[in-house]
């Protein structure tokens, strides 16, 4: 079957986060999400407004921000976000029984289910996960919330495989209006049974192959042929004194162009 346009594919989505997504995506000829992954405010705004341009999504770490505030730093973001017309991914990686993922997902000092469109989870504690982050999402707030499910990570040794990751598939299928897609490394035979799941992939890099602490990073034509719709990137975009504003064109092009090789080639 031909692989549709991002258009296509938010014209005929169910979920209104998904449609609005896609409609950013397209808009701004993007299929690139940064990971912005510093410990002050005023680096994350700073490289937020430099890469604003070339990104559809925003991937945040908020627990690793040392002067966390609401004010000052989810504040200024949300300004950000509606000056760039990015979404918000807190990749929370949520891993705890529903009752407490509820609360850490909507209390604290993070409150991240007031600012984050899009946060995600593990399987490893069942089905009761979707559950508690959905009632979290919908006391919290009328805005579209959606949940990525951790199928596969891309460091190495990850136990994410096999028989977890299927179960971890079945689980997002539980609810296919909070659940939204996964965070993968490739497609996976299980995901689709007609549903359009937004796939998303860390661990990509042009320039490096991986870190000291065993991440492992693979070429953006790789994940995108290998069926991304979004790729993840961190320091590629501005580790090493690198320039986030050409990283952040490089990287855009490098997905885009790649997105459209592999609609061609599916058509
Ligand atoms: P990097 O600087 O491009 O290596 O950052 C990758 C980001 O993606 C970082 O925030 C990780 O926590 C995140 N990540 C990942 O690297 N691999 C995974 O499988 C998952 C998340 Br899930």
């Amino acid at each position: 079957m031909a692989l549709l346009s991002y258009l296509e594919r938010a014209e005929a989505h169910s979920s209104p986060l998904v449609k609005k997504l896609f409609g950013i995506m397209q808009s701004k000829h993007s299929n690139l999400c940064a990971s912005i992954d510093v410990s002050t405010t005023k680096e994350f705004l700073a490289l937020i407004e430099q890469l604003g341009p070339y990104i559809c999504l925003v991937k945040t770490h908020i627990d690793i921000i040392n002067d966390f505030s609401y004010e000052k730093t989810i504040a200024p973001l949300l300004e950000l976000k509606k000056k760039h017309n990015f979404l918000i991914f807190e990749d929370r990686k949520f891993a705890d029984i529903g009752n407490t993922v509820k609360h850490q997902y909507k209390d604290g000092i993070y409150k991240i289910s007031s600012w984050a469109d899009i946060t995600n989870a593990h399987g490893v504690t069942g089905e009761g996960i979707v559950r508690g982050l959905k009632e979290a999402a919908k006391e919290t707030t009328s805005e579209p919330r959606g949940l990525l499910m951790l199928a596969e990570l891309s460091s190495k040794g990850s136990l994410a495989k096999g028989e977890y990751t299927q179960q971890t598939i079945a689980i997002a299928k539980s609810d296919r209006e909070f659940v939204i897609g996964f965070i993968a490394q490739n497609y996976i035979n299980g995901f689709d049974e007609g549903f359009d799941w937004v796939l998303m992939t860390p661990g990509v890099g042009l320039d490096d192959k991986g870190d000291a602490l065993g991440q492992q990073y693979r070429l953006v034509d790789d994940v995108v042929f290998g069926g991304t719709d979004i790729i993840i990137v961190g320091r590629g975009l501005f580790g090493n004194g690198r320039d986030p504003a050409v990283e952040g064109e490089r990287y855009r092009r490098a997905g885009w162009e790649a997105y459209r090789a592999r609609s061609a080639l599916s058509g």
